[in-house]
């Protein structure tokens, strides 16, 4: 079998230890998920003797050989050579690859675990034929791994692969990986040059009762892209050909009166629903997340806020989460305080690592502590600074939403926005919104809105969203009978809903206020 025409998208790694095995047999387990779908196995055992070892992986080479798909030993190159099998995987603490090379000739398959750049280079140079990317996320499997990196690390390694001429060597990533999760880490790691070719999975098939269904289940979310994926290519208007669509996106939404669902914090959850049942969509305020799966249904879509968040909150996000993600219904998280406490840091990690947002919105301090959340390093970003100058956040938020193939938004008194190819800056806005509590978290309820109704175009979706409420806000700002923060508030609500008034009666014209 030529290395060049393996399939590696679902690569089974084994494991007998009861813990994950449990009292199954090793090789029917394995011979049930090459009937459901994995491509390519990898026989690891860190326990067995050399003898024991050689026997089990002729029997799987039995299984394997049949269906076409090649069997690697982990670490073991003896071995690979006594079984007759087609390569070997290594860490970066077993045998050189040179040497394994040496020995197994060139027709082996040979693959090497990467879990910095710098090991993967280096592998990539040596002539690896794929590596193992990870850890991507935390695992019992596997306790002794060296850093976990999330999608944004497996992201960075593959963009510089690509950059440095090694285009064609094969990845997979590992660690953590499940059938919650696994479409969405094809689709995050993918840098614009270079994609994954597979997911690598342990427990998600070794300790699944059903291994076949299981696999078979894994290949066919892996093989489609997730229902959130952006599904029109990112039109190239000029700023201006952009705005000028608002209007009638906001009519749209209006007249269609998506849900709005919103987990929000205790502060705000009454203005929000005032908001939203301004802007001309149905707020729904619960916190509840295993009532999300029926919500998502309906078609909306869903705010995560975090500003009253609690342990038991974050469960309830995360099981909602996971019911829009599953039928792409958009979410926006807003990450309020999210560098203020350990608890939040922890929170914001926990929520990037499970969960895929279409928006990302929150102040530069919130929006700097996301973009670290995967552990990152921030180019040009030097986290003892308060303060970014202009061209700085342009670079992060643009940055960010390229990584995380969505949409950031960092607010401001200039905000900027970006899909990771588009970036806009928007200066509208009325100091009193600072002034008053909830407009950050209302902003976001108006922005999720729209992205209910405009799917083909996330940015556009948002840009709506943003100019329409901060419209609002400056036409109220000024008016007469507005002389504080107090009196602001309904002349805002009441400004929104003349916005939609107009927008549905094919008035645009405010949005000739755009700056
Ligand atoms: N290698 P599961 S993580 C074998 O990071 C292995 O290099 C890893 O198990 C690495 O799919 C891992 O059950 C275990 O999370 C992956
Ligand atoms: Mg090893």
């Amino acid at each position: 079998m030529a290395p060049s025409v393996v399939d590696y998208s679902l690569y089974l790694v084994t494991d007998s230890t009861p813990a994950i095995l449990g009292d199954k047999d090793l090789v029917a387990v394995v011979k049930a998920a090459v009937e459901g779908g994995a491509t390519i196995v990898q026989y690891r055992d860190k326990n067995s003797d050399t003898a024991e070892l050689v026997q089990v992986a002729k029997q799987l080479h039995q299984v394997t050989k049949p269906a076409g798909i090649p069997l690697l030993i982990n670490d073991r190159v003896d071995v690979a050579l006594a079984a007759g099998v087609e390569g070997v995987h290594v860490g970066q603490d077993d045998l050189d690859l040179k040497t394994a090379r040496n020995l197994l000739g060139p027709d082996a398959i040979i693959g090497v675990t990467a879990n910095n750049l710098e090991e993967a280079l280096e592998a990539a140079r040596d002539g690896a034929d794929y590596l193992g990317i990870g850890t991507v996320y935390a695992t019992p499997t596997k306790e002794n791994t060296k850093s976990i990196i999330g999608t944004a690390g497996v992201q960075q390694i593959l963009n510089e692969l690509d950059a440095q001429g090694h285009s064609d060597v094969k990845t997979v990533a590992i660690g953590g990986i499940n059938a919650g999760n696994a479409r969405r880490i094809m689709y995050q790691c993918a840098s614009p040059q270079k994609q994954l070719d597979g997911v690598a999975v342990v427990s998600a098939i070794m300790a699944s009762d059903d291994p076949n269904q299981a696999a078979h289940n894994l290949q066919d979310l892996i093989s489609r892209p997730p229902p959130f994926a952006s599904s029109a290519s990112k039109q190239q208007l000029s700023r201006d050909d952009l705005i000028a669509k608002v209007p009638s996106i906001i009519a749209r939404m209006a007249s269609k009166k998506p849900l709005c669902h919103n987990m929000t914090n205790l502060v705000v959850q009454n203005f929000a629903a005032n908001v939203a049942l301004a802007i001309g969509s149905s707020p729904i305020m619960s916190n509840n997340g295993l009532e999300a799966g029926d919500l998502a249904a309906l078609g909306g879509s869903l705010v995560v806020n975090m500003g009253t968040t609690t342990p038991e909150i974050r469960s309830n996000h995360l099981k909602a989460l996971e019911a829009y993600n599953a039928v792409g219904g958009p979410v926006l998280l807003d990450p309020v305080g999210a560098g203020a406490t350990q608890q939040r840091r922890e929170g914001v990690k926990a929520l990037m690592a499970g969960a895929y947002f279409d928006v990302i919105k929150g102040n530069e301090g919130e929006i700097r502590t996301v973009a670290g959340a995967q552990g990152v390093k921030q180019h040009g970003v030097d986290s003892g600074a308060s303060q970014l100058n202009l061209e700085d956040r342009i670079r992060l938020v643009k940055g960010m939403a390229a990584r995380e193939w969505n949409i950031v938004l960092m607010t401001g008194s200039t905000d900027v926005i970006s899909d990771g190819e588009r970036t806009l800056n928007i200066s509208n806005g009325h100091k009193y919104l600072g002034e008053i509590t909830g407009s950050g978290c209302t902003l976001g309820t108006t922005i999720a809105s729209v992205m209910a109704v405009e799917r083909e175009d996330k940015l556009l979706a948002a840009v709506a969203g943003i100019l329409m409420y901060e419209i609002a806000a400056e036409r109220a700002g000024v008016r007469e009978d507005v002389r504080g923060p107090g009196t602001f508030v309904p002349a805002f609500i009441d400004e929104l809903y003349q916005i939609r008034q107009e927008s549905v009666s094919g008035d645009g014209k405010w949005i000739e206020a755009a700056k």
